[in-house]
């Protein structure tokens, strides 16, 4: 068997000449750690191949200060605070080290280079800490994925169900999903093996619901968009009549000129996008083609593509022209599925060329900015009752609710199946996503997809 590496990475970004930091962290985890670390702290000991010092290395988890040297010339490359890690408690579970040093390139690269000198460690490969850490145990796939979720968090609302994820709320609800399930497998393997002896009703009653509600929980939690949503970015389309002032309304929300805006009715074609913050939840907001009957077939396209993205959102913004008979447009685009009376927000735009007086609705004019604060509040608003918290963590990525559907459907199956050993084929396999999710089983050549997926800095 190879013998497993000691590997190091800068943990912080490198340093430009734009960008110095006031500090660079490296991080070494293996099983030469501490060797490395005795090599670059005293000075001459890589020349002797030993220690001097008695004991060398650092309390454990203490932070202290000590020079760094080139192993080879014995040059002071920069003093910083240095961290040991003795295995098994570090965060991959192997033996490791933390060189907090100054921010400098010439810093980060003599350190980097001296650490190559020694001849026994390598750079880590994307993902590799925290693969360690999941071979050891230490994290389990969801937590993994939400570290990286937590660095590439960009909003608060993110950063929250990243640390909730983080705290081994999906670990916990998978694995009690999966608990349930292989305790009623018990329970088919039992009557397998002793098929005289039938399974009790009562037993067979309750394996039979404890499957069926097992699959609602999931099916519940398969329909429940928000994770998804805090990922990618709540969708929000701004939607309307031509010429009411949907692109000075993107313009107007996104502080810059995104889109074209021009007293010609039908000017946006696209669907044009801007990426924004509101009051914690990611947002994405789209303009789109002002909604009439047209011959130009480019704007006709326009037009089909604003209808599909008002239909695929999570929230609309009708804009109305307050100069017109905007009453009647609102009844006229208000009704059908793809309104949401309880979320979906109407304002009623360019109030500075006419008053108007209405409840309901949001008076705005997008070209002086009046009514903003009132929208931005109602778009909040409608964005948290859409998100509110739930006692269950959301569904976050594809990669579950790819597992999640194999384990409904094959706990769909098992409720059908003709013989109770066709039955505990199925719920075994509902077990293996499961398990799948978590790592709990593990499928190598996914893990490797998956770690360098969520590799950290990438
Ligand atoms: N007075 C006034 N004019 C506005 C206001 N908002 C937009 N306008 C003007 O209305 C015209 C149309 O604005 P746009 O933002 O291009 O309208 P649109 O809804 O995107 O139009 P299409 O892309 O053609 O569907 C432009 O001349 C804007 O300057 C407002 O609040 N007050
Ligand atoms: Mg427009």
């Amino acid at each position: 068997m190879d013998e497993v590496a000691t590997i190091y990475a800068l943990g912080t970004p490198l340093p430009s000449r734009a960008h110095p930091g006031a500090l660079s962290v490296i991080r070494l985890s293996g099983p030469r750690v501490a060797d490395a670390l005795i090599f670059l702290t005293e000075r001459k000991a890589f020349e002797r191949g030993h220690s001097v010092r008695d004991p060398s290395l650092p309390e454990p988890r203490r932070m202290t200060v000590r020079s760094v040297y080139d192993p080879l010339s014995g040059e002071v490359i920069d003093r910083g605070l240095i961290v040991w890690f003795e295995a098994p408690n570090s965060e991959t579970g192997e033996h490791m080290a933390e060189l907090h040093l100054h921010g400098g390139r010439a810093v980060v690269n003599g350190a980097l280079d001296a650490i190559q000198q020694l001849g026994f460690c390598r750079l880590a490969e994307p993902g590799e800490f925290t693969r360690r850490a999941f071979e050891h145990h230490k994290l389990d796939l969801t937590r993994a994925e939400a570290i990286a979720d937590l660095v590439a968090s960009e909003t608060a609302q993110q950063r929250r169900l990243a640390m909730q994820q983080m705290d081994g709320a999906l670990h916990r609800l998978y694995e009690d999903w999966r608990t349930l399930g292989l305790r009623a497998l018990a329970h088919l393997e039992a009557a397998i093996d002793f098929p005289d002896e039938d399974l009790p009703t009562g037993i067979a009653e309750a394996v039979r619901d404890g499957i069926t509600k097992l699959r609602g929980e999931i099916a519940g939690h398969l329909a429940d968009r928000r994770g998804e949503r805090l990922r990618e970015g709540l969708s929000i389309a701004i939607i309307g009549p031509t010429n009411a002032g949907k692109s000075s309304l993107i313009n107007l929300v996104a502080r810059r000129d995104v889109a074209i805006v021009s007293e010609t009715a039908g000017t946006t074609r696209d669907v044009i996008e801007v990426h924004l913050d509101l009051g914690g939840w990611p947002v994405v907001l789209a303009d789109t083609a002002g909604l009439r009957e047209s011959g130009d077939a480019i704007e006709q396209e326009g037009v089909r593509r604003a209808q599909a993205r008002a239909a695929a959102a999570d929230l609309r913004l009708l804009v109305l022209d307050a100069t017109g008979d905007w009453q009647a447009t609102m009844q006229a685009m208000t009704v059908g599925a793809h309104w949401d009376p309880a979320h979906d927000i109407v304002v009623v735009n360019k109030v500075d060329l006419a008053m108007i007086d209405a409840v309901g609705v949001v008076a705005l004019s997008a070209t002086s900015g009046v009514g903003l604060p009132e929208l931005l509040a109602r778009i909040e608003r409608s964005a948290s009752q859409l998100m509110e918290r739930e006692a269950a963590p959301p569904l976050t990525r594809a990669r579950h609710r790819e597992a999640l559907v194999d384990a409904e459907q094959a706990l769909g199956r098992a409720l059908g199946a003709p013989e109770v050993a066709l039955a505990a084929e199925d719920l075994r396999l509902a077990m293996r996503a499961l398990g799948r999710i978590t790592g709990t089983v593990r499928i190598d050549e996914l893990l490797d997809v998956i770690f360098r997926d969520f590799c950290i800095g990438k």
